[in-house]
Parts: C-alpha cells; structure tokens; sequence
C-alpha cells in the first residue's frame, strides 16, 4: 500500500468508530560506517532512507491503545494505557509501541490517560537491521504526541526526543544506543548524518551524488528483541565490563575523581586523551589473557559470580571466555575511520570513504565477531562486482550490507551481485529482485498532511 490515502481509508474502516486520522512517518536506516560504536559514547555515520512506516493514528479518550497493521503478520492488539506498562511478551510488536508511550508518560509526566487508534504501512521491511523497530519506536512517539497536543519543535525538541526515546527503546529488553532514533527523526535528504553522543550532537555531511549506496540483504532475519535477544546484548554487556576495566587502568593512573563509564569518554571526555593517549591505556587494561569473568573479576577485586550476574544476567557467557581486547581494538579503530570517513565525505572523495569501509567490515568481522558467513560471501559479491566500499550494517549477524558504487557501474553490480550470492550462494535467485535496493536517503521523521 504506502501511500497517504488507501491508509486513511483503511484506518477509517479498521476503526469506524474513530475521527478522522493524522498520518506520520519514520524512515529506517542503513549505517554506514560505526558499529556498536553508540553506546560506548563513539560516532557513527548513518543515512536516513526513503523506506519507511508510515502510521495513520487518532486520540482515544478511553485510555485504550489499539494498534493494526496493514500487513497481516502482525495481529491487531489491544492494551490500556498507564503509567506502569509492563511489556508484551519479548517480539510481541506492541512492546515498541509501549516503549514510545510509556517513555512520553515518564517524560512528560502525563497522567497515562490517552488512549489511541493506530493503523500501521511500511515500505520498510523488518529484522533486516535498517531500523525498523526504532522506525515503529519514532512513528508511534510522533502519534502520542500529536494526541497529547505537545507539538515537535515547541513542547519538546527532536534532539530531546531523540535522546529520551533511546533509553524508551530498552523498554524490549535490547540494550542498544541512540544512534537509530537521532538520524530516524533529526535526518535531512540528501546527506548522511554523523551522530556522536553523551551528549547528542549531528553533523549533516553531504553523500556525492555521483555514487549510489546499495542495501543488499544477507535473507538472514535478526529478531534482535526476540530470537537474537541475547546474542545482541552480549555486546554492550562485554562493552560495560570493558569500560570498568578501562575505568580500573584510569583510576590507577590518574586518581580515584577521574570516572569512565564508555569507552569513548577516553578521548571525548573529561580526560580528553590523545587517540594513541588512550590506546596505551586500552592495552594496559587489556591485556591479552584477561579473557575470563575469573580474570576480569580478580583485576576489578569482584567476585567472579556477582560480576557474572551484574555485567551478563541469564545470559550464557561463552565457554571460549570474552574476547575483550579485540572487542576494544574495534571500538578504538572504528573511532578513526568514522572520522576519516566524514572527512572523506565532506571533502567529496567516495573511494577515500569505501576505503574506511572495507576496513570496518574487517574489524567487524575479525575484532568485534558480529559478522557472518553469509554477510562475508555478500560483501565478497559486492567488492568483486566493483564495490568501492562494502560492509555489514546494523548490528551484525545477518541483516544487510551497505555497498558504495559510482552511477555509472550500478547495473553492472547489481548482475553479478545477484549471481554470486542469490543464485550460486543461496540458490535462491528470485530473491535478489526484492534483495538488493539502491538506498535513497531520506529526510528525519514528519507529519503528513492528508
Ligand atoms: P539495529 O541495526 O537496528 O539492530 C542496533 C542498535 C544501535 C546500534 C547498532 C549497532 C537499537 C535500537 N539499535 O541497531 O543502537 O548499537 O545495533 O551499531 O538498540
């Protein structure tokens, strides 16, 4: 569907009882280069996409929320508003609904007695790592809102929304950073969006027109606040136990005032530390062997199953132990690149960009483990179609690849990317059609006038 108009008429005959509805949309992203780099206080460099939800909604005075979606895979539910929503079972679609309105709630203080009729269209397809889920998250704050008569821009601002709707998210149980809901709603088309955190700040820098991205999907789903709920917040747990050793290496050098909570605070906070400043006190935190909770603990002077349960709850720590020095050499390499990489932009230079981004596929891949065989064997396909630039996005293990092109060669990859992956790697070569996309980049979150 996804125009203006089928979805009116839809909400109006999914909920005859309802006046007639506003209509907003929230677009997905692909990252183009900085991953997992968000919550550990580093910059990333995401573009909005013309893909997006689009959410048709109207106020209720009854304080109920019921929400639908013209895609029949996720059923229409029901719950009531209140200033204590407690979460759908995890992958239940209403949670990200929740999380927006139950954030707004706390934020605003509002005494949780809106109610709201929702219907639901997207051009953006879900569990491919472009954001859907933050898309839904953005959509349905921008629908409370308007219902609670606060205007975007006046009674809140994005950048406010954006930062509050980040810890809102965690509401699914994910424990991700603000990266998604800053560039979904403070976008602007036609440029990439360098995002850095703690707080929140944007930079727009321009993509050359003479290139395309290209979004090729790997075909594997991340459900990544359902099935692959754990394997997600394996890495901002690793990244919360690395920082308290980084945190422990500080102290010791610098004295007991001096509090690093993220990786980055390294360079970008109070220390202010030189980029190799602070790479000398990753290695001094991190030495090879510290791949054990065992280990960790005796350096942090914790017991080895209180800091289990503080840093990783139910989730299984790997037999292997944690590769925690190779986690941080990502974190610390990928700073670099994000920043050579926007540069690279600014300056207009795309093979000086695809150059930072084979490199982060790499240390994705190698250092930080968030790859996969599919998406190496895709980003293989891309580079021998001619890619400049080719690496996983979003939070890794399946999803899609982001993929720098010049115009002109465009056709030509999109050939033999769909020979080499759709039709001789999976077997699947009706797929590629669907699969492979030329990202548009598109403007942040907005109304729509019907
Ligand atoms: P995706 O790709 O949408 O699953 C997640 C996190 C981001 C970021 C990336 C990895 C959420 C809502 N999103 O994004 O904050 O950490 O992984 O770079 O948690």
């Amino acid at each position: 569907m996804t125009t203006i108009e089928p979805l009116v008429q839809a909400f109006r005959e999914h909920y005859p009882d309802s006046g007639l509805p506003r209509v907003c949309r929230a677009p997905g992203r692909v990252n183009l280069i900085g991953e997992h780099m968000d919550y550990n206080g580093l910059p990333v460099l995401p573009m909005a996409l013309d893909e997006a939800i689009l959410m048709a909604f109207a106020p209720r005075t009854d304080g109920q929320i019921r929400i639908a979606n013209v895609d029949d895979r996720y059923p229409a539910l029901i719950f009531q508003n209140s200033a204590a929503l407690a979460p759908s079972p995890p992958g239940s679609w209403d949670n990200y609904v929740k999380a927006a309105v139950s954030g707004l709630n706390a934020h605003l203080g509002s005494d949780a007695t809106m109610g709201m009729d929702i219907l639901v269209d997207s051009t953006l397809r879900a569990a491919e790592g472009l954001s859907s889920s933050s898309a839904l998250v953005v959509a349905s704050s921008l629908a409370y809102l308007s219902c609670l008569g606060v205007e975007l821009g006046k009674g809140i601002s994005k950048l406010e929304l954006a930062d509050l709707l980040a810890g809102a998210e965690q509401f699914v149980g994910t424990r991700g950073g603000g990266m998604d809901q800053a560039v979904i709603l403070c976008a602007e088309e036609g440029y990439a969006t360098k995002i850095d955190f703690f707080p929140l700040r944007l930079e727009h820098v321009p993509v050359p027109d003479d290139h395309s991205i290209i979004v090729c999907s790997s075909l594997v789903r991340v459900e990544k606040s359902g099935a692959a709920l754990h394997r997600f917040n394996m890495m901002p747990a690793s990244c919360r136990l690395i920082a308290a050793l980084i945190n422990r290496q500080v102290q010791e050098e610098f004295g007991e005032d001096i509090v690093i909570e993220r990786l980055g605070e390294l360079w970008l906070g109070p220390l202010c530390l030189t980029y190799d400043e602070g790479e000398e006190i990753i290695n001094a935190a991190l030495p090879h062997e510290l791949t054990t909770l065992e280990a960790a603990a005796a350096r942090l002077d914790e017991d080895a199953d209180s800091l289990r349960s503080h840093y990783f709850g139910d989730m299984p720590v790997p037999e292997e132990g944690l590769p925690l020095k190779a986690r941080a050499r990502h974190l610390q390499t990928e700073f670099r690149r994000v920043e050579t990489a926007r540069d690279a932009f600014l300056a207009g230079d795309a093979p000086a960009f695809g150059v930072q981004m084979n490199a982060s596929h790499t240390s994705c891949a190698d250092d930080f483990f968030i790859s996969s065989e599919q998406l190496d064997t895709l980003v293989n396909a891309a580079r021998t179609a001619g890619a400049i630039g080719a690496r996983l996005t979003g939070a890794g293990f399946g999803g899609c690849t982001a993929n720098l092109m010049p115009i002109e060669r465009v056709e030509s990859f999109v050939d033999s990317v769909s020979n080499a992956y759709y039709r001789d790697y999976l077997n699947q070569p009706e797929r590629s059609a669907d699969a492979i996309r030329i990202a548009r980049s598109g403007a942040g979150a907005n109304y729509l006038d019907i």
